[in-house]
């Protein structure tokens, strides 16, 4: 068994190409965590979706950095733990804090293939080698700008477009959109900014022929969830609702979705995100994979897990240019001329993180050693 050397934490600051802006609010970068951890002379790479503040989920950077440090490294120094589905079972001690959970768990995947020299898609029974990609684009200033940019996201090849909405920027730009893009795979997601209130607005949407409408409601609400679900032809998709494989089971035997949007650091990492995806096989729902903006790190580990067979919609899963100038990866996620995006055959991850470019990004950096405990 392999036992881990040290751990390595960076907090990490990217701006965007182009401010994203949500029900949640606007932002024009991301701050995030990458996770190392050294072994047997190899490098594992790990990265924490968890965000500057919390808008999206209760967890932070800070948040995420504390619970890595005071709990979870030690876990791995302490009991001796290297192997990722042993973490992931002891670290269900302590609640909550999934991304920080995930972002370590990634990271001793990422390392556990590299010593295999395998592929972690391999390591998972991922099915797909190669991916359909979407995109995900924010609210815009004006009706215009939003016709720009996903004019300028097709022209680039994506299949599938999702735009965010909320109150008051749903019902135009959908309409708009479908004027000019009949045929295109087109999605909402509203991040939670309606109430049941609003039922008869959501319900509107259903002229536009939408692959599905994503987390209508507040996370905790899967009760009024269910309620939409059973006046709408289009179909609900959560994403905030999810927190792990029961809330999957509730919310399936509720009715309060037809598709799943698995995130693998809201539900605290692989094996979670493993066992909701074969429950989801079982019940014929489909799942597909979200993003949160993520670097190039944690949108190769999102590719690897895209690859399992019940991921049958197309992730949020970009080109490398479509987030960052520069990303922290060789190569760069790049589309095919078919639009798609190869799942990297290289050891691990499969891509290689460019130590001088997270180094420019870094903004708080800390090592940790057995001896520190
Ligand atoms: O709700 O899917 C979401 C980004 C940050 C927080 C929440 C969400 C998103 C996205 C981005 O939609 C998707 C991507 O990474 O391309
Ligand atoms: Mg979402």
């Amino acid at each position: 068994m392999m036992k881990i050397e040290r751990v390595e934490l960076s907090l990490l600051y990217l701006p965007y190409v182009h401010p994203f802006e949500t029900s949640l609010g606007r932002e024009e970068g991301r701050t995030f965590i990458i996770v190392k951890v050294f072994g047997d002379g190899l490098c594992g790479y790990g990265e924490v979706v968890a965000s500057q503040a919390p808008l999206y989920s209760y967890e932070t950077t800070i948040t995420s950095w504390h619970i890595l440090e005071d709990f979870l490294i030690p876990l791995l120094f302490k009991a001796g733990l290297s192997e990722p589905e042993e973490f992931s079972r002891a670290a269900l001690k302590f609640r909550g804090h999934p991304m920080a959970k995930a972002g370590l768990e990634l990271a001793l995947w990422d390392l556990k293939a590299r010593a295999l020299g395998v592929p972690l898609y391999q390591l998972y029974g991922g099915t797909q080698k190669e991916i359909t990609p979407g995109v995900s684009c924010g609210i815009e200033d004006s009706l215009d700008e939003l016709l720009r940019q996903v004019e300028g996201y097709v022209r680039e090849g994506y299949k599938r477009v999702k735009i965010k909405i909320k109150p008051g920027w749903d019902v135009e730009p959908c309409r708009l959109l479908r004027k000019h893009f009949p045929d295109l795979p087109l999605q909402v997601d509203a991040n939670g900014a309606y109430r049941i209130e609003d039922k008869e607005r959501l319900k509107a949407l259903d002229e536009f022929c939408l692959l599905m409408l994503e987390q209508p409601f507040p996370p905790y609400d899967l009760w009024d969830h269910s309620r939409l679900a059973r006046e709408m032809a289009t179909p609900l998709c959560l994403d905030e609702s999810i927190l792990n494989f029961d809330s999957v089971r509730k919310a399936y035997e509720m009715g309060a979705c037809r598709i799943i949007n698995i995130k693998v650091g809201r539900v605290g990492g692989i094996c979670e995100a493993r066992r909701i995806h074969d429950y989801s096989q079982v019940h014929d729902l489909p799942v597909w994979c979200g993003g949160m903006l993520e670097s190039g790190i944690g949108r190769a580990h999102n590719l690897h897990l895209a690859s399992l067979p019940n991921f049958l919609y197309p992730p949020d899963l970009s080109a490398s240019k479509r987030y960052y100038a520069e990303d922290i990866i060789e190569p760069p996620i790049e589309l095919t001329a078919r639009g798609t995006i190869l799942v990297p055959e290289g050891p691990g991850i499969g891509v290689n993180p460019v130590e001088e470019r997270i180094k420019k990004a870094t903004r708080r950096h800390a090592v940790y050693l057995p001896s520190n405990y």
